[in-house]
């Protein structure tokens, strides 16, 4: 018999009912991006959230120099010259009016709702809810969450880090976590003596760090925004920017007015890779706006691989029949190791298997590889469409493969664009928050501090689910985040959460993850980017992000904070590091507490490329760290060269009865944050437990349009069940249906990982539909 694991833990299928059934709404798909709407819908928002007068004011600030960073996403800002008194986006003014809301959650708030009711609320409504103003606390046995003073917080969380092991405390971190943060934070997880710092970089590009590190020295994107805009041919690979990364597309349309082409890989039509409508310009609001791919490969989920390797195949061929035309012989000699292996095993190709996993024609990639022939600088970008599968590391790969025949690394225009999604996860990686931190910064760290840190790799997110669940984790603090909706296996994450002694929260805003906690559970309320931060001795403080590009650059919180009980997150780090070591500790804490420049000076020593971080940090644009393949064509791999690889292809392929499912984001989120239930651009409103399926699909699944069906995932011979989608026709590629994330997380099983990265494989389930019993979860 098969094992079944269903999603309703208490409450949580229950958790979406009250915002779908009845109200869904379908309609064509849209064409385009952006235009007079995204003005229209932002400043709409802001209204309903606190006001025009807060959101106007910190848009007004947002990505200019002195600003506040957007804390929408990583797309790089415009160099100074080029930015716009507004550097708008629909998506980043929701993500600053989310932020910037007046609606609070008081201590009363939480005495009128028992956490039994909580549990049973969505992450909607709890979002929706506002910013905490107080610290809180609940015991095992309690009902109800109780404001608790600053001090009793710390303390307690002291009290339970010292009764316990360093190797059963666990430290998360969610990628909006500046560098300072960051690095305070590590700091404190290594002086204790554990590794075990996962981030939601497991879950989202690790995948890319892992394919890039052994292969080209840096485990980063190659590229600057010039570089996209003076390309000749950008691949846009798995990856919807007209929703997560709306600025993307201004680049882009620039790209092609300089002469460039963008081709698009995806198994969805997504409307900001068709045209884009500038709302930055009176003349990009009207009309039909710009085109931006002009090619759209409708690709298979998880048949990138194969797509690479052919045109890889095809690359090779035309380099046969003109020698020097294609392959850039000089760079592959001098600069790369494998080449020769790779040739050989890309000689032949199987059509039959190619058009089968990637869904697309031989004559559709040929043409495409003509235009990469014909390229002297391309540019691949890519997101998660490509890092979530069991073969993402490898599909990754393959790319590095293409870009380095046509020797596409440090010089123009070319190069390889992993494009990051929360605004500073990478600055988190490049500050140590990292299970596998290398010898070289361990060591730069314990002679900064007179500390030693352990040496031992530590807990990523799935295994620090599994460690959760197992009991072997006694203390888990989050800085941000919300774990328990964002991790795979919703029922195993779950129960792991409870299982934990204690659990502290460091947040904004209540999610699920302060609703599903552990015995004991805390939540320290803190600062937003876009709050002032300046209850120092020396005054007003800043703190720094890295985008996707590599620049750092500061940040400035302008607004007043909704409550004068919230501590700003380096703040909370310090006072709990004086909590857990007490006042003799070998680290001055409470200097850096007082002063984020202290913090810059000791991370200058430690990490590569931040020296002189207090001046350079200061200059109007930031600085640009250190990136060996744009800077200087170099690469810091064991052999100084970057490799060829090569593999026998996979895709995926679903047993009888089966469809691959994909999770994606909605136009209307930021994560598991939900702004409201408008995915304006698919035309799905009102709802979003929803299977977007191909017409043909749901033909041969015999249910009709808008059916009500459970979910069922297989893996491994285990099933996960979710309940109540309504299945919705779609223009989506034949066999792969797509669905919202945290909605269907429940059903990853927590073993389907990408190999190597350990990155869930939330691109890559295996489902079947059943029609809904009608009897509500709870009861079933
Ligand atoms: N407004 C807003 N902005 C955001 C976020 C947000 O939630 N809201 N999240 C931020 C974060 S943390 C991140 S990581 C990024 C995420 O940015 P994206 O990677 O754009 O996010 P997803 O919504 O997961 O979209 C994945 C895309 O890949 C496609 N896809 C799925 N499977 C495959 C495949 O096998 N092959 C190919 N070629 N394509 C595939 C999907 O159809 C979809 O278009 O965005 C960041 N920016
Ligand atoms: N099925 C599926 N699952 C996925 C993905 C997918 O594509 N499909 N994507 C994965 C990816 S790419 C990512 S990055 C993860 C995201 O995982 P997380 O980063 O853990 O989740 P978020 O939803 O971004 O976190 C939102 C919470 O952060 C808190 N917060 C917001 N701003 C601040 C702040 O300034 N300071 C502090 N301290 N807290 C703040 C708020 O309380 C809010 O509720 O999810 C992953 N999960
Ligand atoms: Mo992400």
């Amino acid at each position: 018999m098969t094992k079944v694991r269903d999603e309703s833990v208490r409450g949580h299928a229950a958790q979406f009912q009250d915002i779908d059934e009845d109200s869904l709404q379908v309609s064509e798909p849209k064409t385009h991006a952006a235009g007079l709407k995204a003005v229209e819908v932002s400043f709409a928002r802001g209204m309903a959230q606190g006001g025009l007068s807060r959101t106007v004011r910190s848009m007004y600030r947002v990505n200019q120099s002195q600003g506040v960073d957007c804390p929408g996403c990583a797309w790089p800002e415009p160099t100074e010259t080029k930015r716009k008194p507004v550097e708008f986006c629909e998506n980043g003014a929701k993500a600053l009016a989310e932020e910037s809301t007046t609606r609070i959650v008081t201590p009363q708030w939480w005495a009128e709702h028992p956490i039994a009711e909580l549990e049973t609320k969505t992450e909607y409504w709890l979002g929706q809810s506002g910013r905490i103003t107080h610290p809180m606390m609940i015991r095992a046995g309690e009902t109800h969450y109780r404001p608790i003073s600053w001090t009793e917080a710390f303390e307690t969380i002291g009290e339970h880090v010292r009764a316990t092991t360093p190797e059963r405390c666990m430290f998360y971190t969610s990628g909006r976590t500046a560098n300072e943060t960051a690095f305070l934070y590590q700091l404190l997880a290594r002086s204790l003596g554990t590794n075990n710092l996962p981030d939601c970089s497991n879950m989202c590009h690790e995948s890319s760090g892992t394919a890039l590190n052994p292969t080209i020295g840096i485990g980063k994107g190659t590229v600057s925004l010039k570089d996209i805009e003076h390309s000749e041919l950008i691949f846009v690979v798995g990856q919807n920017p007209g929703t997560n990364h709306p600025r993307m597309l201004g680049s882009l349309a620039e790209a092609r007015k300089n002469g460039g082409k963008v081709v698009s890989v995806n198994p969805l039509p997504e409307a900001g890779l068709l045209r884009f409508k500038d709302p930055q310009t009176a003349k990009g609001m009207l009309g039909d706006g710009e085109r931006i791919s002009d090619e759209f490969l409708q690709i298979k989920v998880g048949g990138d691989q194969a797509l690479f390797q052919a045109l890889g195949h095809l690359l090779l061929r035309k380099e046969q029949e003109h020698p020097g035309s294609v392959v850039d012989r000089e760079f592959v000699e001098s600069k790369t190791r494998g080449f020769a292996e790779y040739a050989q095993v890309r000689a032949t190709l199987d059509w039959t298997e190619i058009e089968r996993a990637t869904g697309l024609q031989r004559e559709e990639i040929e043409h495409i590889a003509d235009l990469m022939a014909a390229s002297k600088a391309t540019i691949f970008c890519w997101a998660l469409g490509l890092t979530q599968q069991p073969h993402s590391v490898d599909t990754i790969k393959e790319i590095v493969n293409l870009l380095l025949l046509q020797g596409n690394f440090g010089k123009p225009g070319a190069g390889a664009c992993p494009v990051r999604g929360h605004s500073n996860v990478q600055g988190d990686r490049t500050f140590g928050i990292w299970e596998k931190p290398t010898e070289p910064f361990l060591a730069r760290l314990d002679a900064e501090f007179g500390i030693r840190s352990p040496r031992a790799h530590g807990y990523d997110s799935t295994h620090g689910m599994s460690a959760m669940d197992a009991g072997d984790v006694d203390v888990f603090v989050s800085m941000g985040g919300n774990l328990a909706a964002a991790n795979s296996d919703t029922a195993v994450m779950e129960a792991g959460l409870k299982r934990t002694g204690l659990t502290v929260h460091i947040s904004t805003k209540p999610n699920r993850s302060h609703v599903v906690h552990g015995e004991t559970s805390i939540i320290l309320p803190t600062l937003g980017r876009s709050d002032r931060d300046d209850k120092h001795p020396g005054g007003a403080q800043f703190l720094s992000v890295e985008n996707s590009m590599s620049v750092v650059s500061s940040t400035r919180g302008r607004l007043e904070p909704v409550s004068d009980h919230l501590l700003a997150e380096p703040v909370i780090i310090a006072r709990m590091a004086q909590a857990i070591f007490g006042p003799d500790h070998v680290v001055d804490w409470q200097s850096m507490a007082e002063d984020y420049d202290v913090i810059r000076d000791h991370a200058s020593r430690v990490v590569e490329g931040t020296e002189d971080f207090n001046r350079r940090i200061r200059g109007k644009l930031g600085f640009v760290l250190p990136n060996p393949p744009r800077d200087h064509r170099s690469f810091a791999t064991a052999d100084g060269r970057a490799g060829f690889t090569v593999r026998a292809l996979e895709y995926l392929t679903p047993p009888p009865g089966h469809l691959v499912l994909q999770t994606m984001r909605s136009h209307d989120q930021y994560n598991t944050t939900f702004y409201g239930l408008d995915d304006r651009y698919r035309g799905i409103s009102g709802g979003r437990r929803v299977i977007l399926i191909h017409p043909e699909d749901l033909a041969e699944t015999g249910f009709e349009d808008r059916a009500l069906v459970d979910v069922i995932s297989v893996f491994q011979g285990e099933e996960r069940r979710a309940q109540r989608f309504h299945l919705v026709a779609y223009p989506t590629a034949r066999g792969c249906v797509a669905a919202y994330y945290p909605e269907a997380n429940a059903l990853t099983h927590r073993n389907l990982v990408a190999r190597e990265s350990n990155t869930p494989g939330f691109k890559a389930m295996m489902v079947r539909f059943q029609a809904h019993n009608g009897i509500p979860a709870e009861e079933s």
